[in-house]
């Protein structure tokens, strides 16, 4: 039904689910993406997960990932697993992200989350992922999606968050946290995708199994990456132009004056080709 309203008031217009799931984005600070994979993809996440994670525990070692911080915390699984590059790039999420951030942006970090039954987790303190940022701004800079490989729920130690919160410039009070926060039961094979300034935590897990998760922090490209994949990667044969863009070979940081011309060069004269 058509709203009614009276006063000079613009009203925003939302005409498809990609433009009301960017709404509320932009005003709760989240919304979730249901649906994007089935039974069968999950177990196969799972395996992943599991596999990229115990191959990085044995790399580094269990006792110096625990000495910081950063037991069950599989870092840039893209760059073992090329799979995992389908998930950061899922068609539904790029739609929603370009909506808010705009048509160039960049993968900042990709990092699954082991939640593990009744063990405490470095992500269940409260933070943003633009994190020792305490200001707000009117357009997003940063943009989460979060996958439930399994479900998540206030038992399995869901995500916690503080709606609004990327409109407060700092935490609020324990007070308000505690009468505000919300754990939304998310389905496995969901997505909650927020603005990256919403307070947030990884809740604890009371339940039998383990809560997978695979968060991704996309930005606007004058951000620095957490984790450099260009160079990384190195070059890749067939790479789609639009995936090359998303994992930052486009944003690379030029050495220097001649590298930042050559670059500009490059730029003009294919912008040139492709309007002839
Ligand atoms: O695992 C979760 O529910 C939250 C993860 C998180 O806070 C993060 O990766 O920044």
């Amino acid at each position: 039904m058509k709203e009614r309203f009276y006063g000079r008031v613009e009203q925003t217009a939302a005409d498809d689910a990609v433009m009301r799931q960017a709404e509320e984005v932009a005003i709760r600070g989240f919304t979730v993406l249901e649906g994007l994979y089935d039974a069968e993809a999950l177990a196969a996440w799972r395996e992943r997960i599991d596999s990229a994670y115990a191959e990085q525990e044995r790399e580094f070692g269990r006792d110096a990932l625990a000495a910081i911080q950063d037991l069950d915390v599989c870092r840039a699984p893209l760059l073992r697993d090329p799979a995992f590059i389908d998930l950061a790039s899922h068609p539904r999420v790029m739609a929603l992200v370009g909506h808010l951030l705009g048509e160039w942006f960049i993968l900042n970090l990709q990092n699954a989350i082991i939640n593990r039954p009744d063990r405490a987790h470095h992500q269940s303190s409260w933070h943003r992922d633009l994190p020792y940022q305490n200001w707000v701004v009117s357009t997003p800079l940063a943009i989460n999606a979060l996958f439930a490989i399994d479900d998540f729920s206030p038992d399995t130690g869901g995500t916690h968050l503080v709606p609004y919160s990327h409109r407060a410039a700092i935490l609020p009070s324990d007070a308000y946290i505690d009468a505000n926060r919300l754990v939304p039961t998310v389905p496995a094979g969901s997505a909650i995708v927020f603005d990256s300034m919403l307070f947030h935590r990884g809740g604890t897990n009371r339940s039998a199994g383990i809560r997978r998760g695979v968060n991704h922090l996309y930005t606007i490209p004058i951000m620095k990456q957490q984790y450099d994949f260009p160079r990384a990667l190195g070059a890749v044969a067939d790479m789609p132009p639009a995936v090359a863009r998303l994992l930052g070979y486009t944003s690379q940081v030029p050495l220097d004056d001649r590298q930042w011309r050559q670059a500009r060069q490059a730029r003009l004269a294919g912008a040139q080709g492709g309007a002839a």
